[in-house]
């Protein structure tokens, strides 16, 4: 039987830390599914809409040959039911999330790896956001 593997994120202003996490993924198993967090998810986490659309977003992710398929993750509730649906044997995510999914361990292996040093999207707009002054 194949290994499922599954994420979730944003991916706004997609970079290589994006790129680091989804290709060691995709090395855990052998089909990546990739949620991507709508702008509404995002706006009611963040406070904020995402630089990129939801659309935009998942294409990008969607074009990358580490990635299998692509949804949509709507809400933070219904994690279980995306792992349940998507048949996932393992969860992976950055370890700015450790411990935050433990509690499905009861239907995959949860597995947190350690995030790309020095990038991340907040970053990146503040450059731009300084570069602009
Ligand atoms: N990431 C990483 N290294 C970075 C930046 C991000 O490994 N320098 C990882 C994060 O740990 C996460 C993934 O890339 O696993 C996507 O990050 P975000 O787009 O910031 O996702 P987030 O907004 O945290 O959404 O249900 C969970 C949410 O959808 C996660």
């Amino acid at each position: 039987m194949p290994t499922r593997v599954i994420t979730f994120g944003t991916f706004d202003v997609f970079h290589v830390g994006h790129v680091n996490i989804l290709t060691r993924a995709h090395d855990l198993g052998d089909h990546l599914t990739v949620g991507i967090s709508t702008d509404e998810l995002n706006f009611s986490k963040k406070g904020r809409y995402p630089i990129y659309r939801q659309e935009h977003r998942l294409e990008i992710v969607r074009s990358l040959d580490c990635v299998s398929e692509v949804f949509y993750e709507h809400s933070l509730d219904l994690k279980r039911e995306y792992l349940l649906e998507h048949r996932a044997d393992i969860l992976v995510m950055g370890d700015d999330w450790k411990g935050r999914f433990d509690e499905f361990g009861d239907i995959c292996e949860v597995v947190y790896l350690p995030r790309t040093a020095d990038i991340s999207t907040t970053d990146i707009i503040q450059a731009i956001r300084e570069a602009e002054l």
